[in-house]
């Protein structure tokens, strides 16, 4: 199949053009190098050095004998969403392309608008570009298990069946969407499902849980091949900082009770969703959902496999539960449904520790870089507030040194 990845330069898009070439399909992507803007106004890098795209290219050239065709430009700018897919006709697009941090929405004013501009907006242009020039091309969107938040029943894959005052009807499941950044993704998400209807476009919405991990066979040891992993408090997610504060050896930092309990997924794993889902099209004007995760976990208990596993590796860590600078349920039930993949043919093969275990070890290399950017580990973006208040960043620096455990 001809899969189109907007977004190929981050996280997941680079990782998973690896992944589909290698298993036989072929690929063009899209990308602005926006990710590596924001991490650097994080004052932050990936812990693990990422090559330019050119040198990227070159490399995946050597390692695959494939070609990848590369347009540079934003999503946001129709003009050049038409051309990518008059040129490449596309059998599927995956869209990675959006601003994936709760903490970057939640900065201030500005940045509230400008991650929900831009996700909606490039979700807006890729199903246009559906409609007007390739009807039958699959959207495999990427959503987030966030947008359901943490509601005290058990969680369907999008839709439940209610019966109110003796009618019963199939609803959507009902979004508590916990940032700005969640939020973008609720009304992407709500943008696709009136679009299968209305336009019959075919749609999957995958309500992926918190990825972690630094690599997937495929990247062998090139390090052009690499992808990034971020550590700072916006752009890294849970067990991927926990992994670069343990090789510094500096507290990991649970937020609030750490209790609070979210769906888990290796990379590796997400690149075995993602193709399943692209190979399984949706019917035409069907729009489903999978919710896309391996593991529910507790963050604390998370922090404590990451610490078992560094002392094993001789690592020294502490952990020490932080202010929580969200506001978020830290004492909740979480029991979401995930069996449409499995359906599919999905089977979780690797543990979160044994993942763990191989991030460690890629990442010790790396302790220079993580260490010379540790104060972007430092949560101080605030719920509710902006950041920096006065005083504060020194305040949890503290209680990242010493404070409570
Ligand atoms: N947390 C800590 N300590 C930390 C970092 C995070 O306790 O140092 C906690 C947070 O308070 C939260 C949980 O860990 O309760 C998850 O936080 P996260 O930063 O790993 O993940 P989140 O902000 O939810 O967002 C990430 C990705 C996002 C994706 C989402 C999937 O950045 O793109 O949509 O995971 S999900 O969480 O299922 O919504």
């Amino acid at each position: 199949m001809r899969v189109l990845i907007a977004g190929i330069d981050g996280y997941l898009g680079w990782t998973l053009a690896q992944y589909l070439v290698d298993t036989g399909h072929e690929v063009a992507g899209i990308d602005n190098y926006s990710r590596r803007s924001w991490v650097a106004e994080m004052d932050s890098w990936s812990a693990i050095p990422i090559a330019p795209m050119s040198e990227r290219l070159q490399g995946f050239h050597e390692r695959y004998r494939e070609k990848l065709t590369f347009y540079e430009g934003d999503l946001q700018d129709y003009s050049l969403v038409e051309k990518v897919f008059n040129e490449f006709e596309p059998n599927a697009v995956v869209h990675l392309g959006e601003c994936p941090s709760a903490p970057y929405s939640m900065i201030d004013r500005d940045h509230a608008v400008y991650v929900q501009t831009n996700n909606i907006n490039s979700t807006f242009n890729l199903i246009f570009a559906i409609k007007d020039h390739s009807p039958e091309t699959h959207l495999v969107k990427l959503g987030t298990m966030g947008e359901y938040g943490t509601p005290n029943t058990d969680i369907p894959e999008g839709f439940f069946d209610v019966e109110y005052r003796g009618r019963r009807d199939r609803f959507p499941y009902p979004r508590q969407a916990p940032s700005w950044y969640h939020w973008s993704k609720v009304h992407g998400s709500n943008n696709i499902m009136f679009a299968c209807k209305t336009l019959g476009i075919s749609a999957t919405d995958i309500m992926q849980g918190v990825v972690f991990g630094t690599q997937i066979e495929q990247m062998g040891d090139d390090p052009r091949l690499s992808t990034r992993l971020d550590f700072d408090q916006a752009f890294g997610t849970a067990i991927n900082r926990f992994a670069c504060q343990a090789v510094i050896e500096h507290p990991l930092t649970p937020y609030g009770k750490g209790s609070q309990q979210r769906g888990f997924i290796p990379l590796r794993e997400s690149m075995k969703c993602l193709k399943l889902a692209i190979e399984n099209p949706a019917a035409m004007g069907e729009y489903r959902v999978f919710n896309q995760f391996a593991e529910v976990h507790s963050i604390d208990g998370l922090a404590r496999t990451v610490q078992h596993v560094a002392s094993g590796l001789g690592l020294d860590v502490e952990v020490k539960n932080l202010e929580n600078p969200r506001m978020e349920l830290e004492e909740h039930y979480y029991n979401p449904d995930h069996s449409k993949l499995r359906e599919l043919g999905y089977t979780p093969t690797q543990s979160v520790e044994d993942e763990v275990r191989i991030m460690l070890s890629d990442l010790i290399p790396q302790r220079d870089r993580i260490e010379e950017k540790k104060r972007s580990l430092l949560p101080d973006v605030q719920w509710g507030g902006y950041r920096r208040r006065s005083g504060y960043l020194s305040d949890i620096e503290a209680q990242a040194a010493g404070g409570q455990s």
